[in-house]
């Protein structure tokens, strides 16, 4: 029961409106709105195995952040009476958050400053953290973007699947093939070693930035996956989810389609905050950051596919080979993107 937990918090649900409220594919969440308004999570602990990680990488954030930067908003969970984050019942593992307000978030870029003040809002939280040592956090899902790892899921999911799924999933299954050597790219930039470790967010999707009317960037929310880790997960995840006006549901896949403009802003928007503290060897793979992540998506999706949906939440049958088809057709327009950019505007491309 949800009344139970927020009375946990000291709140009188009887005084509130419960509404489900977001798009996140893995926790469950509700606005909670009365004299004060405010997010509700339940923890899904299938995925964050240990959600005490959570609570303690963003308590040690919260305080690092408060100290250095004041003014910097950091959405932090809010304590229960009994001085902890996390509230539990039968029901699950949960805790609260201030809702931010006048915050409005998106499920797609449909104006290049969202994605220019987005990429600014996830490069500002690894610069401002430039200094805390990246690994006094704990890993809160072990090799998350370990894209070694992902690949051999894939490859195990492919061997205990049903023929019907494998037949299904034949076009995907040949595409993933053919990208391969975006594997090979990132077991050679591991054992090159080339990659600073940093703080990094881990799910820089568009939906978690909140920005308010005139589409600056307010804050950063769902900060559960931020960990130690390479800037390429969360110029990736930019990549992914702004480059392209249709998200990753999106089953018309004509629509896809991704523009050189949209490209720039988020360059110059993560570069106006990392600008000075990335590398040129990161500069340089930047649009491999993109290849990266959706390839890396698209792994995940046709896994889970193949296992018969147990991960991502689903709408419809067959959404997890519909999302891992789009990811394949975005990662071809990204590569043709790729082709397109000049050499001299971007430094990057590899
Ligand atoms: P998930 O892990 O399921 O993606 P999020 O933490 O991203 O969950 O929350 C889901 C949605 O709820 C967000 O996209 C945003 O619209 C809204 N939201 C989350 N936290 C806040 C907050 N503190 N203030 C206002 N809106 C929020
Ligand atoms: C999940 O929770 P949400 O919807 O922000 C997933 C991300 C994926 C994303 C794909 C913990 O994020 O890694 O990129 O879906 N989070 C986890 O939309 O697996
Ligand atoms: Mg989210």
């Amino acid at each position: 029961m949800l009344n139970q937990i927020l009375e946990q918090f000291g709140i009188n649900a009887l005084n509130y409106q419960i509404e489900e409220y977001g798009s996140g594919l893995i926790n469950s969440t509700w606005k909670i709105s009365g004299e004060k308004d405010y997010i509700l999570q339940r923890i899904n602990t299938d995925v964050f195995k240990q959600p005490e990680a959570i609570a303690e990488n963003l308590s040690k954030l919260q305080s690092y952040l408060k100290a250095k930067y004041p003014d910097y908003l950091f959405v932090a969970p809010l304590l229960a009476l009994n001085g902890s984050s996390l509230a539990d019942n039968e029901d699950g593992i949960f805790r609260l958050f201030p809702f931010v307000g006048n915050s409005v978030s998106i499920d797609s870029v449909t104006i290049y400053k969202q994605a220019y003040e987005a990429a600014r809002q996830f490069a500002k939280f690894t610069f401002l953290l430039k200094d805390f040592d990246a690994f006094k956090l704990r890993d809160t899902i072990p090799s998350f973007h370990d894209l070694t790892l992902r690949y051999k899921e894939f490859e195990k999911a492919c061997l205990n699947t049903t023929t019907a799924r494998l037949d299904q999933a034949k076009w995907a299954i040949s595409e993933i093939n053919r990208h391969k050597g975006i594997l090979s790219t990132y077991e050679k930039l591991k054992n090159i070693g080339n990659l600073p470790v940093r703080v990094i967010h881990h799910d820089a999707k568009i939906n978690n930035v909140l920005f308010n009317n005139d589409w600056n960037g307010i804050c950063l929310i769902d900060l559960d996956t931020v960990m130690p880790g390479y800037f390429i997960s969360d110029v990736g995840d930019m990549l992914r989810t702004y480059l392209s006006p249709a998200n990753e549901d999106e089953t018309d896949l004509s629509k896809i389609v991704v523009d050189e403009q949209c490209f720039d802003a988020i360059y110059n928007g993560y570069l106006s905050e990392m600008g000075t503290e990335l590398t040129t060897f990161e500069k340089d793979h930047f649009i491999y950051a993109g290849k990266f992540m959706i390839y890396m998506q698209a792994l995940r999706f046709l896994s889970d596919y193949l296992n018969g949906d147990v991960y991502y939440h689903t709408t419809y049958a067959g959404q997890n080979l519909n999302r891992t088809n789009n990811q394949l057709t975005l990662l071809d327009q990204l590569i043709k993107l790729e082709e397109k950019i000049q050499l001299t505007n971007h430094s990057s491309i590899k």
